[in-house]
């Protein structure tokens, strides 16, 4: 190992705490130093190059090294690299990047409010929701559901939003007045129930619980189109369309969390598009900018901003960098280019259908895949012990760690979540490089099952 590396990672251990990790042990073995990256390849402090299946973490979409979006950056922050949209103040980015939005938004979400997180926009939701019903004149109604291995954010209202076991552990109390139920996840949890009726059960269970708590207690559902960080997800086809029957039947507000569908992944502009529902509200990061400044934003329909607007009073609400016109222009330009080079049809079309049949034909018969599901650019697999009888791996074997460091070592990043591992590779990623994608996959799948031979 270059001293280079030994040096970076000396001063990391000595002073960095990462995000969602274990420091003793990494400080242990020392971080892996990204150096550099281009189109959908990262390279390390030596040399080593690898594809990067996950596109960074779920969101760079339009790939690594686009000129356009560096110059972009660039030229705002010579304009005007900072100033506020609080106090009746407004700027061109934030202004036309709010109608670049609403203009691939589904339904009538017209309305932005900036955030800096996907977190951020989650808060956002949370207090904009139960302040709808406050300003509605049911301030009762401040119940919102959500569902058990949903990811939602890490800030304290995210965390208790999201359903994560190990979130809620940490950092108690949590916010009160959040529900959970069971999460769609046929593969792992639907028995003997075929996928329709499974996504009726999921559906079921949303309204059981609304007339549990009492259906004039609950202000909003809320999900993933797709749950990404649970283990990318896919609900059967049925369940979303039942959900939003539902929440229309207790007029209970319908938010969806596209964090990670957003920006063309599932191969529409949003997840609630390839799903067919119409939510009242969204959340939107990552795709955003594919990552290259922070910055999210919540779009909200014509249900909430009418009430809103009739209401003679500030939304006690926002962020020193709402709007931040250096990461707007950066989005702006971002979404320009999706346009310009029809992204979002490429990953309908093109890519993705050649993706999603690929990844079934080289590993559907592995002797480790139990299931693979996805639909655009995002894929999550299924590992087993054995297919049939279905047989889940135990807790003695971390099955998904040791499939994920064998991609490290042969050049490819992939991610697990427990036994389950996803994909999310760069939108833009070429036929070519979903070839060697999946040809390094096989060959990691096939030196797993030697590992636990
Ligand atoms: N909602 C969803 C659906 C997300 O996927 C957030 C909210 C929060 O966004 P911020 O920008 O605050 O991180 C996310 C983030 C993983 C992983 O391990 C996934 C996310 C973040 C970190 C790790 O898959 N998603």
């Amino acid at each position: 190992m270059s001293k280079h590396t030994q040096d970076i990672q000396h001063i990391d251990a000595q002073h960095h705490l990462h995000p969602f990790t274990n420091t003793s042990a990494l400080n242990a073995k020392g971080a892996r130093i990204i150096e550099k990256a281009q189109g959908v390849y990262i390279w390390d402090s030596e040399g080593k190059k690898m594809l990067d299946g996950m596109a960074g973490l779920w969101c760079v979409n339009m790939g690594y090294g686009r000129k356009e979006l560096a110059d972009a950056a660039y030229k705002q922050m010579q304009t005007l690299p900072y100033y506020n949209t609080f106090f009746q103040t407004s700027h061109e980015q934030a202004a036309l990047l709010a109608k670049e939005i609403a203009s691939v938004t589904p339904h009538d979400l017209n309305h932005i409010f900036f955030a800096n997180s996907g977190s951020e926009a989650i808060d956002t939701i949370m207090r904009l929701v139960r302040h709808y019903w406050a300003v509605k004149g049911k301030p009762y109604r401040n119940i919102i559901i959500a569902r058990d291995n949903a990811y939602h954010g890490s800030t304290l209202a995210g965390a208790s939003l999201g359903g994560m076991g190990g979130m809620h552990k940490q950092g108690a109390p949590l916010v009160p007045g959040i529900e959970h139920i069971r999460q769609p996840y046929w593969y792992g949890e639907g028995g003997d129930m075929s996928e329709e009726e499974f996504g009726l059960a999921c559906a079921k269970a949303l309204e059981d619980r609304i007339l549990e708590v009492g259906p004039d207690n609950v202000a909003c559902f809320i999900g993933e189109p797709i749950q990404g960080a649970g283990g990318v997800i896919v609900p059967p086809a049925n369940y979303w369309g039942e959900i939003q029957k539902i929440c229309d039947k207790y007029d209970i507000l319908l938010a969806a969390d596209e964090v990670i569908c957003g920006f063309g992944r599932t191969g529409n502009w949003f997840g609630s598009d390839t799903f067919g529902i119409k939510p009242d509200i969204i959340s939107m990061a990552k795709g955003l900018s594919s990552g290259y400044l922070p910055i999210a934003a919540v779009a909200v329909g014509s249900r909430i901003t009418d009430a809103l607007m009739a209401h003679d009073d500030d939304f006690h609400h926002g962020y020193t960098y709402s709007g931040h016109p250096v990461s707007a222009a950066v989005a702006l330009e971002n979404i320009r280019l999706m346009k310009q080079e029809n992204i979002v049809d490429y990953v309908a079309n093109d890519i993705g259908p050649y993706f999603q049949s690929e990844l079934r034909k080289r590993l559907g018969d592995h002797p480790l895949v139990g299931n693979i599901v996805g639909t655009g650019l995002i894929a999550g697999i299924a590992l087993v012990k054995n297919k049939a009888p279905k047989e889940f791996f135990g807790d003695d074997i971390n099955i998904g760690l040791i499939c994920r460091d064998h991609c490290f070592e042969n050049g490819l990043i992939m991610r697990a979540t427990g036994s389950r591992m996803v994909l999310s590779p760069p939108l833009i990623i070429s036929h070519a490089e979903v070839d060697e994608l999946l040809d390094k996959a096989v060959l990691c799948f096939d030196l797993t099952l030697k590992s636990i031979s």
